[in-house]
């Protein structure tokens, strides 16, 4: 029986890489896709830049002031979300165009279950599909291979840029003893810091370490966390819908025309939509409400934020300008409030 293969997708400078494809000016230059008007830009944070700006230090969510400082012909550009969710939409339904489940996992990313194909033929299907994105898109990206979601995924950010690895059982061990602690899928700063006063440095030192000194520290978390530096990785690609989103929905207690009632309601959505989005590890930029009138009709309308947040007042304030448009002659009974557009925080996602 062939062997279970997962693909992981990552693009490159997901951002930057759109900017360059419409302007083709920008090849080969520093520059950085900001948070901030033109005019405003030295308000804002690096969303990410191009490999060029990399090479000066610059990275995703420093200040763009800083950034500045380290490479002084570095080039701003403002961001375009709607943009960039066009083309993420364009890349995941190419994607998906091969009809195996595929788990969406942040705008510019998604792991997909190849099943028992066999490494072979999931390089033959990995190496078209990176060809196509190239080709269909216009835009690079990196694809890793292995037998697990969390394996596929350290594989993809070990092959980038613009690069294609396989990892299998047999070279496992190999391609994890060196690296350090940090690369694990799950694990952030905090745990990383810990593992470190314990003298635990690297992946392979925590493969070897006892396993009763981790559950002393961080729990059954610490098992599992072994497991996978042991190369165990049984994660599931979890299918996802096409749009990313969470949401939650109420009916009010009395069916009312009033936005200060609906209001209310709409702040305690909101808190509890911040909550699940925190508790599944993501940020979000845009958002959606939901009323549905006494006659069952409904109606939807949603907004981007200026950035990516993970407040439960950034929602509230933007479900609020949406439904007092909403809200006025005919009687609400029921009222949602979702978010979407949703970013992977990285290395906070509570896995361990
Ligand atoms: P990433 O995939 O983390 O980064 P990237 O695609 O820019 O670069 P890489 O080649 O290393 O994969 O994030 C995807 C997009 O999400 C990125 O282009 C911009 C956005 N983003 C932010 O807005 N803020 C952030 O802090 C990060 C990490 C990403
Ligand atoms: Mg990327
Ligand atoms: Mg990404």
């Amino acid at each position: 029986m062939a062997e279970t293969a997962v693909l992981f997708i990552d693009m490159d400078y997901f951002f930057a890489a759109c900017e360059e494809l419409r302007r083709p000016e920008l090849k080969g230059r520093p520059f950085v896709v900001g948070t901030h008007p033109e005019k405003d830009r030295f308000r804002g944070v690096v969303q990410t830049c191009n490999y060029e700006a990399r090479k000066f230090g610059v990275r995703s969510a420093m200040s763009v002031t800083k950034a500045f400082e380290l490479c002084k012909d570095l080039i701003y550009v403002p961001d375009d979300w709607r943009y960039y969710e066009e083309m993420s939409a364009k890349v995941m339904q190419l994607i998906r165009s091969y009809s195996f489940p595929v788990e969406q996992d942040s705008v510019d990313e998604a792991a997909v279950d190849l099943g028992k194909t066999g490494y072979d033929e999931a390089k033959r299907i990995g190496e078209e599909l990176k060809g196509k994105v190239n080709a269909e898109i216009g835009l690079p990206c990196t694809i890793g291979i292995s037998y697990g979601k969390y394996l596929a995924k350290m594989v993809c950010d070990a092959s980038k840029p613009n690069g294609f690895g396989i990892v299998t059982e047999k070279e496992t061990e190999r391609f994890l003893k060196d690296k350090a602690v940090g690369k694990l899928p799950g694990v952030g700063e905090k745990t990383e810091a810990k593992l470190k006063s314990m003298g635990i440095t690297t992946i392979g030192e925590l493969a070897r370490v006892n396993p009763v000194t981790l559950i002393d520290k961080f729990g059954s978390a610490g098992v599992d966390m072994q497991q996978l530096a042991k190369g165990v990785d049984d994660s599931k690609v979890v299918s996802t819908e096409e749009t990313l989103s969470i949401g939650r929905q109420s009916t009010l207690y009395q069916n009312t025309d009033d936005i200060v009632v609906v209001g209310k309601k709409l702040r305690e959505l909101s808190d509890e939509v911040a909550r699940e989005a925190e508790r599944k590890g993501f940020r979000f930029k845009n958002v959606g409400v939901m009323v549905r009138y006494e006659d069952f009709t409904q109606i939807t309308r949603s907004a981007n934020l200026r950035h990516y947040s993970s407040s439960g007042d950034d929602i509230y304030a933007a479900a609020m300008a949406l439904a007092k448009g909403l809200v006025s002659e005919r009687k609400v009974r029921k009222v949602g409030v979702r978010v979407a557009s949703l970013l992977e925080t990285k290395g906070q996602k509570a896995l361990f």
